[in-house]
């Protein structure tokens, strides 16, 4: 039978886009808005491909009217932006930033109004910088000032928001920001940046308790997870590829979803009082995962440091991450194994089991940088095969039994991608950086047409029905 023409999904399943503040808004010196740890690092030289920097980005700030517009006809349920922090709260914590809050206002109830839900991340990576220059996510009382923040958030728009993201991606913040020095804050400091992992933890705990006092509820957080592949049998390669997956994996999993950190890295963590772990695993709704590629990870080779984003790692680590051959790859350089992305929510369902909450995959996409052509039409259709393969796999782990509601594609618009600034392009739609013109690729009009057929399927023609 030849395969359908889009893989096909239950009619309630949820599907969306992906963005963050920093990476799309720009106006990062408007209406009140303070500096984060990101504006402070792009502006240290050699820091950012080419000096780029937030600073303008996709001026969604100015733009958020046109990119609604774009989702709609998109045809998307859902949109996952996230607040910048610093733009309500300049310093982090005490008076909110009325403008700030104001902008927020306009753009959830311009996505209200266009029929496409609100699934904001109350923190991307912009840790406001007077918290950051105080210790930043090394400082237990970050986790007190975000859990402040969430119930400024939570209790401003609980009535008009039904879902909610606490963090992003904990385990990127912590290994590149604080351990490898590679994003901000840029602080090298290997293992002893794990600290770090434990207060975003515990912020997001603290986050979900402030978040639901204050009348807010379908909560999740945005956690990155890739299956770990050993680079051999070799027991010291297996043993490697065992620690990566704890530290990139499940230490940031486990204690949200069992109270306790794995076992295996009781050397490595600090201290923690046991009251900390009831507070970052209270319950939560569903668990979003950001998945992109597998990990190949081997013993440490000497002298033959890791690179990530093309940055090498500290040769010194337990581990080292290898090249994945034999794969197509992105034109960032990552491989395109959709297999993977099946592996490992099958990983999650044996882990966890009745523990685990229903799934939703918060981030999913990849940098295919295409422009338009001569006729002006971007023919992106590296990303249309990636996307399909990807949610081919998605949908085998579902009729394997794992439970996942929604789909967020990684992103809506091109933006800047961290420490690689504007050279990398993500989005289904491109921008033009120089005069900010939006143009929907063809992975724009493929989703909207994946999206529609799936929505209009006849009834009864149900591939499952989510619960
Ligand atoms: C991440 C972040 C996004 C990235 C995206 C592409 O997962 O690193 O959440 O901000 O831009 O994943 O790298």
């Amino acid at each position: 039978m030849d395969k359908p023409a889009f893989p096909t999904f239950p009619r309630n399943f949820s599907w969306g886009v992906s963005t963050a503040a920093y990476q799309i808004e720009g106006a990062v010196a408007e209406d009140g808005r303070g500096p984060s740890s990101w504006d402070a690092f792009v502006a240290q030289p050699g820091r950012v491909v080419n000096g780029d920097t937030g600073e303008v980005a996709c001026d969604h700030y100015h733009r958020y009217r046109e990119d609604t517009a774009l989702m709609k006809d998109l045809g998307i349920d859902a949109y996952r932006f996230s607040f910048s922090w610093p733009r309500i709260q300049p310093g982090g914590r005490g008076a909110v930033n009325a403008a700030g809050l104001g902008f927020y206002d306009k753009l959830v109830d311009g996505l209200l109004e266009a029929g496409i839900t609100p699934a904001p991340t109350l923190f991307h990576w912009d840790t406001p910088l007077e918290l950051e220059e105080a210790g930043g996510w090394l400082n237990r009382d970050t986790a007190e000032r975000f859990a402040e923040y969430a119930g400024i958030v939570g209790g401003h728009f609980a009535d008009r928001i039904p879902q909610w993201i606490t963090i992003n991606e904990p385990v990127v913040l912590t290994m590149l920001g604080y351990g490898a020095g590679i994003q901000a804050p840029g602080l090298a400091l290997g293992f002893e940046a794990l600290p770090a992992a434990h207060h975003l933890l515990l912020a997001h705990g603290l986050g979900v308790q402030a978040l639901r006092s204050a009348g807010a509820g379908n909560i999740g957080i945005a956690n990155n997870h890739a299956a770990t592949w050993p680079a051999s049998e070799h027991e010291e390669d297996l043993q490697a590829a065992g620690l990566y997956d704890n530290i990139a994996n499940w230490i940031f999993a486990d204690p949200i979803l069992t109270g306790a950190y794995p076992p295996e890295l009781e050397p490595f963590l600090p201290p923690v009082p046991d009251a900390d772990l009831a507070v970052i695993s209270t319950p939560i709704d569903w668990y979003g995962i950001n998945s992109y590629n597998p990990t190949l990870v081997g013993a440490p080779t000497a002298g033959e440091a890791a690179l990530v984003d093309g940055h090498e790692l500290d040769a010194s680590l337990p581990f080292s991450l290898r090249e994945i051959e034999g794969y197509p790859r992105t034109d960032f350089d990552w491989p395109v194994v959709p297999a993977a992305f099946t592996e490992l929510l099958l990983a999650f369902k044996d882990r966890y089991g009745e523990k685990l909450p229903p799934i939703y995959i918060t981030e999913n996409g990849a940098a295919f940088n295409d422009g338009p052509d001569g006729e002006g039409r971007v023919r992106d259709s590296r990303r249309i095969d990636y996307t399909d393969a990807h949610l081919r796999a998605l949908k085998a782990a579902m009729d394997a039994g794992v439970d996942v509601r929604g789909y967020f594609h990684w992103s809506l618009l091109d933006n800047f991608e961290w420490a690689v600034g504007f050279s990398q392009r993500f989005g289904l739609v491109h921008v033009d950086y120089e005069t900010q013109k939006r143009t929907p690729k063809d992975s724009y009009h493929w989703y909207q047409e994946l999206i529609r057929s799936n929505k209009e399927r006849p009834a009864g023609n149900d591939e499952g029905t989510l619960s």
